[in-house]
Order: structure tokens, then sequence, then C-alpha cells
């Protein structure tokens, strides 16, 4: 550095006081601070939530200083980076998650205590980000928490949309969407940065100029939009690593001049610009079906144009030969949102760095990965040839190009198989010519990953068998993980302290196979006293949230039997209705002296479906008549009750979970491609009711079978039992419980035709019908082990010991070393 440079930098930190001290005296000073300057208010009366803004804002300096100092470091060294793009993210709240990873958790608490506040009761003011849609989006999260833990030089990439996923709201037992406009009471997780911005373009024409005697092309766009990046600051747990999850949002553009001829036309003019906002609007609510809406295709090219553009800057920066590109870049594809990420790259090197096709296709070979999160073809995106040919001309012509050399390949390789050929080609013929863009990305990623190992084997038999054929050494998979820092750390610090205390140490917060060491005192009553202890406050806990969100007044003595998750046919929250309705009806039945049998329950359902799948709403319809009768039938009193918490979202899964006795994974299987609450469960020591499918049969491997309640019909035998016209084993009981909701039993009987229609005869798809017999077994089985709470208790412990496996450090883990080709790069503390 120069003289000059170096006297500037001393003067600068002679001014500071050195980096924010975490003392209960100088955290207290610095809340102060934030809600006399920050917060505006004074610092003589505030509320809870001005003082949760204020303890946020100081939390956020702390991330800041650390994030600072991993880029200044990452900028040093300069290691290949990972750039992980997904269209979501499901972060949920930020505070409780950040303090605990600065390891600041203590000293806040005793900091708010002396100043008359409860850190919890703050916690709880935070709202949840909920910029993501389920399963595919906490995932993106979870990685993100393991990949600054485990110190990898990685970055995010995604939206900032304006209006998260939808709130579920319950009227008369059915769902209404209200829209999620979560800035309103400002966010200080993300901090804006006017200054990184890029323009981004769409439609126009796509032109030919002469370039030293060759031609070249030239994209003329038709409209331009700025993306402005904010920046999230994602903290490890013990290092002080602290990773940038940069989300974009869409401010109109200054690079067009307007010029307009009067008042109207002007005001006009500039409404038109502010139109620009509406790409980073709203987050699509449908977990999987997108096909062929172009304010989609505009999000998804919008944020791979502006994240391509910084990742290119960077590269710049440090380097300027391409041909090291690949060794300093790995960009990770979440499922095909992000795939125009492909041609946008093929298209920068070619038309604007002037790299000869092969230099840039042998680039894009190199870089990019992607994990495919779908299990059949029906769910895989598709664009219509049309309108990506309008938004984006000249990236439609490099997909043509990009097939073409791709046909050429296969002819080759299978001869002139046209049937194949067509099924492999990017481009679909048909009524409505699209693009494959799961071909695409296949064909331009060098490893397609799976998520769980069945996954993969579905994958090469079925969904992608062609191209397993072709390239075999192309597909993997990688065990999907939850991070056990949120979903028990945070979510559960009782059990967490139990774990610690047991094992003699907290290293397990890094290292989940210590919890292997649980399984020696499975067996021990002083533990399993405590165990019991724990868990049963956390039932208390969970019994006062059912409280105050429906009303209803459950005991903790009561087994809790929970499913939460997004509702679709294929999860089969139907199965577990019926089954509840088979229970109710025979409770009713029963004789004085049987009663007395009865393991009581608490059935808890929550969930979302899509504004646009009908039978998913009449699932929830559902779920609360068939409440509404047993709740309110003094016959049952508490022997049966069925809750539906309403608007389930991250929050409210933290609180549920350490509360759950048992929960339920019951996709029909060959259908989950892997599951993620099953894990957070798991942790969490709640048994599991399953299905052999996903993640589960990995679960199943770790834990055995005889510690959960498995059912069902298996992968490989439900093609079979779906040939069969009719179903001939389905139960009586199966038909005795439909008979019920037919016949109005629980009222809407014409409402819920379709849905009875659904699983009745030949089109019960998702084989309900046949699973219904094992699933009762298992609840039985289910019944009788927490009867015996010694072995219940056991069981329990052994689940979360058995975890550790299906902690997201051990995907990343395995992600960075199989599929990225990074390496650590720890900033000193
Ligand atoms: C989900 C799958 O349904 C889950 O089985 C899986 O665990 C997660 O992804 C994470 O891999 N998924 C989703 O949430 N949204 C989709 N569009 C497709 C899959």
């Amino acid at each position: 550095e120069s003289g000059e440079g170096k006297a500037k930098a001393e003067r600068m930190f002679s001014l500071m006081d050195g980096f924010l001290k975490n003392d209960p005296i100088s955290l207290q000073k610095d809340i102060l601070d934030h809600v006399e300057y920050t917060v505006a208010r004074s610092r003589f009366s505030f509320d809870d939530f001005e003082a949760y803004q204020a303890v946020s804002h100081s939390v956020r300096d702390r991330l800041i200083e650390r994030w600072h100092d991993t880029h200044a470091y990452f900028k040093r060294k300069d290691p290949k980076r990972l750039y992980f793009f997904s269209l979501e993210f499901l972060m949920g709240r930020s505070l409780s998650n950040s303090v605990i990873n600065l390891g600041v958790r203590d000293q806040y608490a005793d900091a708010l205590n002396q100043l008359g506040f409860e850190f919890e009761v703050l916690a709880e003011q935070e709202g949840d980000a909920a910029q993501g849609n389920g399963g595919l989006a906490r995932l993106s999260a979870c990685q993100m928490d393991s990949l600054a833990t485990m110190d990898f030089p990685a970055w995010g990439y995604g939206l900032r949309y304006q209006y998260g996923l939808f709130r579920q709201v319950i009227l008369d037992g059915f769902q209404h969407e209200q829209p999620d406009y979560w800035l309103n009471f400002g966010n200080p997780w993300e901090i804006e940065r006017i200054h990184v911005s890029y323009a981004v373009k769409f439609y126009g024409t796509v032109e030919e100029q002469d370039l030293n005697g060759g031609k070249r092309k030239v994209w003329v766009p038709g409209e331009m939009v700025e993306a402005v990046a904010y920046d999230n600051p994602i903290p490890g747990y013990g290092t002080r690593n602290t990773i940038n999850l940069r989300l974009w949002a869409a401010k109109p553009s200054d690079l067009y001049d307007m010029e307009s001829y009067g008042t109207g036309d002007y005001i006009n003019a500039v409404i038109n610009r502010q139109k620009a906002e509406t790409i980073s609007s709203v987050l699509y609510p449908d977990d999987r079906s997108y096909q062929g809406k172009e304010l989609r295709l505009k999000q998804q090219y919008f944020f791979v144009s502006a994240s391509v553009q910084d990742i290119i800057r960077r590269f710049k920066d440090s380097l300027n030969d391409f041909n090291q590109f690949p060794e300093k870049v790995a960009l990770q594809l979440n499922d095909t949102h992000p795939s125009l990420a492909i041609p946008e790259v093929m298209r920068v090197l070619v038309d604007e760095e002037f790299l000869s096709w092969k230099q840039a296709w042998d680039i894009v070979c190199k870089i990019f990965s992607c994990t495919t999160h779908t299990v059949v073809p029906e769910g895989l995106e598709k664009i219509p040839v049309d309108l990506l040919g309008s938004v984006l001309p000249r990236h439609l012509q490099i997909i043509f190009d990009i097939n073409f050399s791709f046909m050429e390949e296969l002819k080759k390789h299978f001869g002139l198989d046209f049937n194949r050929l067509s099924q492999m080609s990017i481009v679909e013929e048909g009524a409505v010519k699209s693009i494959r863009m799961a071909n695409l990305s296949i064909v331009c990623c060098h490893t397609v990953n799976g998520v769980s190992r069945v996954h993969l084997d579905i994958l090469k038999t079925k969904v992608f068998k062609d191209f397993y054929e072709l390239w075999p050494q192309k597909f993997h998979y990688k065990t999907n993980g939850v991070t056990q820092r949120r979903w028990l750390v945070v979510s559960n610090p009782g059990l967490c302290g139990l774990i610690s205390k047991w094992l003699g140490t907290d290293a397990w917060i890094r290292d989940m196979d210590l919890l292997m060491g649980l399984r020696d005192h499975a067996g021990d009553a002083e533990l399993q006293q405590e165990w019991k202890m724990v868990r049963r406050i956390n039932k208390i806990r969970l019994a006062e949230f059912i409280d105050a969100m429906t009303g209803m007044m459950v005991s903790p003595d009561a087994m809790f039997d929970v499913q939460i998750k997004r509702i679709h046919e294929y999860k089969r929250q139907l199965l577990n209705i019926l089954g509840i309705i088979y229970r109710y009806d025979c409770i009713k039945n029963m004789k004085e002296s049987d009663r007395r049998k009865v393991v009581p329950r608490v059935c808890i359902i929550g969930g979302k479906a899509a504004p646009g799948y009908d039978m998913a709403k009449k699932i929830i319809k559902l779920c609360h008549a068939v409440g509404e009768t047993i709740n309110n039938d003094s016959d049952i009193d508490d022997l049966l009750k069925l809750v539906f918490i309403p608007d389930f979202n991250v929050s409210v899964a933290e609180l549920v979970i350490p509360g759950s006795d048992l929960s339920q994974h019951i996709s029909t299987a060959g259908h989950e491609a892997s599951g993620t609450g099953s894990m957070k469960f798991l942790m969490n020591g709640c048994l599991l009711l399953a299905t052999a499918d996903g993640a589960t049969i990995e679960i199943i491997e770790e834990i055995g079978e005889d510690n959960m309640f498995l059912f069902g019909a298996k992968v490989h035998e439900v093609p079979k039992l779906r040939e069969k016209a009719e179903n001939h084993r389905v139960a009586l009981q199966f038909a005795r419980v439909l008979r019920m909701v037919r016949d109005g039993y629980f009222g809407y009987e014409d409402y819920f035709k379709s849905l009875c229609d659904s699983i009745e005869g030949g089109g019960d798809f998702y084989l309900l019908g046949n699973d219904f017999a094992s699933y009762l077994e298992a609840q039985a089985a289910a019944d009788k082990a927490f009867v015996d709470q010694e072995r219940w208790t056991k069981m329990s412990i052994l689940s979360t010991a058995g975890s550790g496996r299906f902690s997201s450090d051990k995907t990343v883990g395995e992600y960075a070393h199989q599929t990225w080709g990074i390496e650590p790069c720890r900033c000193p503390f």
C-alpha cells in the first residue's frame, strides 16, 4: 500500500473504537442508540416492536463487520467460488438465528433483561421472510447456513420479491389468500446497495454486424430494466465467516431518454417506467407448475442476467483470461428455474467477450451443475418457443444452436432413432413448440444431482432414462439435509442443552455425527426422565399456540400427531383425514370399557394449497369439516381432536416440530423426491409414521425399521398396483369412511364429491385405498408404543441420535467435494 493510503487507514482506525463489543453494557448502549437514532423513538419510551427493531439493527452492525472481513478475505485469497442460483429462498426469521450463529445469544438476553425486555418476546415480533414456497426453497436456506458455517467461499443469488408467499386465512373452513407485503415494516436484515446495479434487457431483435471480417450477433433490446442488489449477510456458526445472499430488485432503468410532448404524455411515460418494478414484485405461489407465463420467464431471466453480470465483473477484477473462468467459478442451478443462465453465459462470452463458440461452450460445460427436485416428467418446466423468442430472441437462437450440435452428437451415438432423438431434444415439437429446460440443463451441466438415493434411481430408470444411458457419469445424488442450527439450536433450546449435557460437548452443532453418542444413553432412566420433561414443556408451548390460533384447548397428555407441509394429492393429507374419520367412528361405536384403552390424540394438520389447486383446497375444507364434527362431539371428548393450524410457515414449524410426538410423511412411494420435514422432526426426537419414500428410505437405514412406523406399498410395487384397473385390496374400512364423506356426514357433499371420486375405483392414482389398511395398522402400532412411555422415549432418543446424517452440513460437504470443487476459505478471527 502507498504511504498515503496507509496513513489514511491508520487515522480511520484511530477514530474507531475497534470492533463492536459484546459485553452487556456495550450491547445496551448500542441498542439504545438504535432506538434513538435508527428507529427514531425516545430511548425512554419504546415498545416491544421498536425494541426488536433496535436490537436487529445492532445485530446487523455486527453482521456487517464480519461480512466485510469475509469479503475482503475472499478477495485477497481469490479462491474458486460457488454461486448458488435459486429463484426461492425460504429464510423465515433472522434475529434468533443470527445471535446464535454470532455466538452472542446469552449476552443479548442479559443486556435486554437489564433494559426490562425479554429476548424471546422481541424475537417473536419479527415477521417471516417467505421468499419461497416449500421444501425446495427451505433447502436453499439450510444450505446457505451450512455453506457459511463450513467456511465455503459461496454466494447465493436470487430475487427480492416485494410480496412473499401469500398468507393463508381460513374463513368457514375455506382457504383464502392474502398478499404478504412483508417489507411494510422495514427489513433490517438486508443492505440496499444502490451502486451495485446492472441493466437487464428484454425483447427487441437480433442484428448481424460485421466484425473483423466475420459476423457477429448484436441483440438490440426493446426494454431495459435495472437490477439493484440487496445483500443479506448469512453468518456461519463458530466462525467469523459471513457470506452473502444477493437478491435483485427491479427498478426502472435510466438508460433510456424520455422525450415527452405534454404533461399527460410525461406522466404516462413515468408510470410506464414504473411498471418495470413489477418484475420482482410477486413470488409465484404454485410450487410446481408454472408453465408459459411471461412474467415468470422475465423473473427468471432478470435474476440470472444480473447475477451473471455480477460474477463476470468480479472475475474480471482479478483475472482477464476466460480460460481460467472454470478455475474460479462453479455455478449451481437449483432446479431448472435458473437454467437460462446457460444460454446467458454463452451469449455474454460469445457476443460481448468475443470468444469463439467452441471456447465458450467448453467453459459452460465446466462451470454448470444442477439439482433436480422432481420425480414426474409432467413436473418439468417448459417454455413455449414463441414466448421465449419474443422476450429473449438471442437466447432462443443460442438454445437452437446448442440443440443442433447435441442432435448431431446423438445421431452419432444412437443412429437415426427418431423416437429417441425427439424425446431427448431440447426442443419439444407439438401443438405448442416448447423448450424443455431440464433437457437444456442436462446437456450443458457436468453434473446432475438428485436429492435422495431413491430419487436418483427414479431419474435413471424413468424421468431421464435416455440421458442416463448416454451420460451415466453425469448423474449423482446428494441426500438432502437440514441445518441443525435452526432446527434444533434455535427452535429447541431445551433439547439442545440436554444433548450437550449428555454428550459433554456442544461440538455436535458443527459436527452432527457426534449425536450418535446418545445411543449409549438411550436406555438411561435419568436421561429418559429429562428428555420427557423437555418434550413436555415443548408440548405445553405448542398447546398454548394452538389455543391462541384456534381457540381450542388440547391436553399435553395426548399424543400430538402432526402433518405439516404443502397440501398435495401425492402427500396424501387425505389419507390422514380418512384415518382420523376411521378413528372417530371406532371411538363412537366403542363400549365404555374399551374407551379407557384409547390413546388420546391431537391430530394437527397444517399447510398451504396453491391458489389454483382445487383438490388441495378441498382437502383443507374437508379437514375443517371433519374437525368441526369431531371437536364438537361430546361422545368423543378429549379422546380425539383435529386441529388445522392456519398459515403454516417457517416460524410456525419451529414451534410445532419440537412439540410433536408423531409426524406423518405418507406420500405415495416414488413421489417425494426427498422430503426434508421428516429430518427436522427426527432431530427433535419425534417419531415418524411414514412410507418408504424419498429420504425416509435412508432414515430407516440410520435408525432401523423398528424405531418408526412404516407402512404402505414400496416404490417398485406402485406401478403394478396402478395397472390393475380395480383395486381389489381396498379395505372395507376405506369404503366405509369414504361413504361417510359422500353421504354428507360432514356436510358439503356436493363440494366433496370430486374429491371422493378422485380416490375411488381405478382412479385412485395415489393408492389411498390400497395403502389404507396398512396405514391403520401403523397407526395402531404407534398407539401401542405410546402407552409404554419408556419404550417411546427410548425410540425418541434414538431418533435424534440417528439424525446426524441428515444435516445439510453433510450434503453441502459432498457437493463441495464431488460437484463444485471448492475448498473452505476461513477468515481469521
Ligand atoms: C421439493 C420436493 O417435493 C421434496 O421432496 C424435496 O425434499 C424438496 O423439494 C427439496 O429437494 N420440491 C419443491 O419444494 N418444489 C418443487 N417444485 C419440486 C420439488
